[in-house]
């Protein structure tokens, strides 16, 4: 036998369900043309987010100081001016006070040479950017620019990115100090000021790579800071294990 079972095209009830839904996403769209522009905001910032970290870490993977450049011998420690007294070389051991004396972190160089610290910027006789502080250029460059350009965008924005490399105060923290008072002391503490310059040199080098936009989309309007530090402590090697 032939069953058919019959039912309405469309019940009356399903109609105003779907004229209901219907209203609902042409309410929300102008709401998801304004969330999609703003998200474009932020992704042209988060691209210069992430080209400033990009530019701290480039920096921290160069050598400390011009005088750490030399790729015939292992970075030494570097003599300061004007460094905290407890991070001055032991009498003439070559280390500093909790320097273990198999540590490769020494005052002299393979060679017996001893180095003084530079001054920032870039040295006599480099043809390219080399050491940590060649990177300091207050000269500000531009990192974006959005082009409002016809109807497809907006605003018209330029970021710039600034680095700065300086010596910072190598000074401990509170009364934790001296670091050469390492009997007394369980824990020594630090805290980098970056507001303030030291003179140089010290026994740390801040870098701070700042990013500034003015824009009237307060999405835009917005200045961000990345802050790093890096201490003249000489290079390492890493032991052969044989088994
Ligand atoms: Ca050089
Ligand atoms: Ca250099
Ligand atoms: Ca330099």
């Amino acid at each position: 036998m032939h069953r058919q079972i019959l039912r309405p095209a469309i019940a009356m009830i399903e109609l105003i369900f779907a004229i209901v839904i219907m209203a609902i996403v042409l309410l929300s769209a102008p709401q998801l043309i304004s969330t999609s522009t703003e998200s474009g905001y932020v992704a042209v910032q988060q691209e210069a987010i992430n080209e400033a970290a990009s530019q701290v870490n480039m920096i921290l993977g160069y050598s400390w100081d011009e005088e750490n450049t030399n790729e015939i011998y292992l970075p030494s420690v570097l003599r300061v001016t004007n460094g905290d007294a407890g991070l001055k070389e032991i009498g003439t051991s070559g280390r500093r006070a909790g320097t273990p004396a198999q540590s490769y972190r020494s005052f002299y160089r393979a060679d017996g040479a001893d180095f003084n610290a530079t001054a920032i910027g870039t040295d006599t006789g480099d043809t390219f950017n080399d050491d940590m502080d060649d990177f300091n250029n207050p000269i500000p460059r531009t990192l974006v620019l959005v082009e409002s350009s016809g109807s497809d965008y907006i605003e018209t924005n330029t970021t710039n990115i600034t680095t700065t490399v300086r010596y910072g105060s190598d000074a401990p923290a509170g009364s934790t100090g001296p670091y050469s008072n390492l009997g007394g002391d369980t824990q020594i503490s630090y805290s980098p000021d970056f507001d303030s310059a030291a003179t140089p040199t010290t026994n740390i080098k801040f870098i701070t790579v700042s990013l500034t936009s003015s824009s009237s989309l307060s999405e835009l309007d917005k200045n961000i800071t990345f802050n790093a530090f890096s201490a003249n402590i000489g290079g390492y090697e890493l032991e052969e294990r044989v088994y």
